[in-house]
């Protein structure tokens, strides 16, 4: 068998065609020529060192990113073959990197990452390279040769005898191909360290040599999926008497299977104290986003087996429903790793494990090396219930709360909240809500605004960061109940769709976010997108969250006041300096007049005209729209920035607390 044969000898090769198309349309191959395309390059030849070690013959794979942006691949696997390729007459290793879909031949025991989602060969590698040199090591010797765009420009050599054996590509991405020919080393970095979280025990190491001190980043991990959760969840609160262990399941199919119902399974999961769930699964080592048969599997055992372990041991009395799939998996990090022989994908963006007889398997699996868990650790088993009894009671909560708030709508402005001080004008296109932070500047804005169409609700302090609550705490939040009342058209389920929510109820078509021009209203407006993003995303969508830019100086010359606007980009200082040399006069001696210089450290210290005036005025103010631009991305930034991690969050909003607010509209 070809895979299990170091000895190799080159006849069992596929070759399909040449590599003219992909140069034409390079999109085809490697999906695009952006950043994420060029970073698929790096993927696809690590993917065969990682085939090398899935198969038993690897332990070290070294990614360097050269000074020149050249990038090279090393690893100690056989090497590729050397010799005369019996149909081709040229060697192997030349038919590997210029021939579309060369690879070694179908093999029933191996697993192979390349050829899977869109492994698509080295060659591809080859044709959108400016230049690759590949160098191998193997029967004592050691070869090399080179290619341009595809086209041998120097035959392969023996330049040298060496015992070890391993296999080195370097390649220069064409420029003329690719939008960017800029390795990013975070994207490197994760993409890496996923690798090696995912193959036990393999070393890889990551070299960026562009520094004037190379930054090298090594990974190898003895635990790999255990590790991988572990990490995951590495800033976050564990249960009690869940510490120590991480639950690890694994198990195989029947070795009577055929080839084509053969897989292998690995599961590894640990609950949290928080609210979100992280699971993610993979098939081949390929990140499965749509999820796909595996995590079904997955999922089904995963309810079944704590229903049926709470329900033996009477933790759950015959008249209690079951727990469902959200209750048990409420603060649940997971990671998935199966492995098959021949995996198919589905989805959109062929993420989707489809291999239907993974589901059983994996189902069974999980159910199997799950119950044993729990029957061998009743105390852990114990915590796991009670989390998971607990998310129950908060959804049954949650939806009595969700209820209320909904009624409580319907009684129309009955029910509006005390503090919001309404407009006059009841058609909704023309009017404006500002959600204005404290009550003093609540004060000023209730008497400097329009008292038509502006309506104002002052907040009391912080509101709660919805991303680290569950829905009944966030919903049973006296500010967020006068929020949901206030605009009027309730809302969705937490994933940002469905629900109760109803654009057209919406009694404003302008959300006007007012904050200090510090660092706390920075804050305090990144906690009120969340709960948008989380609970009405549909109103950022149509464009209705807008976030008010208050001024930082106000310049006095005379009875003149100008005021001064924060910039992406510019010092405080610099500003407040400019508008000193534009607004003040020189007297006769050539001397500037007398000025004053205000600062506003919070909408409170300006009085309702000057409020009016700087930021509310729609004549005079300057607005920023809240847009998500990219749906996903957003999801992931807003998550992160306002899920556990706090570290994470804290750099985020003082990196952006002064960007993100002063772009003009
Ligand atoms: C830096 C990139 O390509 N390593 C690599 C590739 C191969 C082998 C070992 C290998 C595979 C087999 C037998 C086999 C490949 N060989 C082929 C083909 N690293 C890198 N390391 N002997 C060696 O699969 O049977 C394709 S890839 F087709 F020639 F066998």
């Amino acid at each position: 068998m070809a895979t299990s044969n170091s000895n190799y000898g080159g006849g069992e090769i596929k070759v399909l065609e040449g590599l003219e198309p992909v140069r034409k349309r390079p999109g085809m191959y490697i999906g695009t020529t952006s950043a994420a395309g060029l970073h698929h390059l790096v993927w696809e030849i690590v993917d065969n060192s990682v085939d090398e070690a899935m198969a038993g013959f690897c332990t070290k794979i070294a990614v360097t990113v050269h000074p020149d942006g050249s990038v090279s691949v090393e690893d100690n696997g056989r090497g590729i073959p050397v010799e005369k390729h019996p149909q081709k007459k040229i060697p192997t290793l030349e038919v590997v990197l210029t021939i579309l879909h060369a690879g070694g031949k179908f093999d029933n025991a191996a697993y192979k990452v390349s050829g899977g989602l869109h492994g698509v060969g080295i060659s591809v590698v080859n044709a959108l390279s400016s230049r690759l040199v590949a160098t191998v090591k193997r029967d004592g010797g050691i070869y090399q040769m080179e290619f341009s765009r595809g086209k041998v420009t120097s035959k392969m050599k023996k330049i040298g005898s060496s015992k070890a054996t391993g296999t080195t590509v370097t390649f220069w991405p064409d420029e003329t191909i690719f939008e960017t020919t800029s390795f990013s080393y975070d994207t490197l970095h994760d993409r890496l360290q996923e690798t090696a979280f995912l193959n036990k025990n393999l070393k890889i190491v990551l070299t960026d040599e562009r520094e004037l001190t190379p930054r090298v980043d090594e990974f190898c991990y003895s635990g790999g999926i255990i590790d991988f959760v572990k990490f995951l969840n590495a800033e976050k609160t564990i249960l009690p008497n869940c510490q120590r262990s991480i639950v690890y399941i694994e198990g195989s199919s029947d070795p009577g299977e055929p080839v084509h119902r053969k897989g292998d399974v690995e599961v590894a999961l640990q609950w949290n104290a928080g609210y979100s769930e992280t699971v993610m699964s993979f098939a081949n080592d390929i990140y499965t986003e749509e999820g796909g048969m595996h995590l079904e599997g997955f999922r089904t055992a995963l309810t079944k087996t704590i229903n049926d372990y709470a329900r033996s041991k009477k933790l759950l009395k015959d008249k209690d429903p079951n727990l469902t799939g959200d209750d048990v998996r409420e603060g649940l990090t997971a990671v998935i790793s199966v492995k098959l022989p021949d995996p198919q994908f589905e989805g959109q963006t062929k993420s989707k494990l489809g291999s239907s007889y993974m589901r059983s398997l994996t189902n069974r699996v999980v159910s199997q090396g799950l119950s044993d868990y729990l029957e061998e650790h009743p105390n852990q088993a114990k915590e796991i219930f009670k989390k998971a009894s607990s998310a129950a009671r908060g959804r049954l909560a949650a939806q009595k709360a969700r209820q209320a708030t909904r009624r409580k709508g319907l009684l129309e402005s009955a029910a509006l909240p005390g503090k919001l001080a309404d407009c006059s004008v009841r058609d909704p296109s023309m009017t404006e809500l500002f959600i204005v932070e404290g009550d003093s500047a609540g004060g000023s804005a209730k008497d400097g605004r329009r008292r038509d169409i502006q309506a104002i609700l002052p907040l009391r302090g912080k509101i709660l960061n919805v991303e680290r609550v569950g829905d009944h705490r966030a919903f049973s939040s006296e500010s967020i109940q006068s929020l949901i009342t206030a605009i009027g058209t309730g809302v969705t389920n937490n994933t940002g769709d469905g629900g109760d929510f109803d654009i057209t109820k919406a009694r404003y078509h302008k959300i006007i976010i007012m904050t200090d021009a510090d660092v706390d209203g920075a804050h305090i407006r990144i906690l009120l997108m969340t709960f948008f993003y989380k609970y009405m995303r549909p109103l950022i969508d149509a464009g209705y969250v807008y976030s008010a830019c208050p001024p930082i100086f106000g310049v006095k010359v005379g009875k003149r006041v100008h005021y001064v606007y924060p910039a992406s980009k510019t010092s405080e200082e610099t500003l407040l300096a400019r508008a000193i040399d534009k607004h003040v006069p020189l007297d006769a001696e050539g001397k500037k007049r007398k000025y004053s210089v205000q600062r506003y450290k919070g909408l409170g210290e300006m009085d309702p005209q000057q409020l009016a005036d700087t930021t509310m005025d729609p004549k005079t103010r300057i607005l920023q729209r809240i847009t998500i631009e990219d749906g996903q991305k957003a999801a992931l930034s807003v998550s992160r920035l306002m899920g556990t991690q706090v570290e994470y969050r804290r750099d985020y909003i003082e990196r952006h607390a002064k960007d993100a607010r002063f772009l003009d509209i």
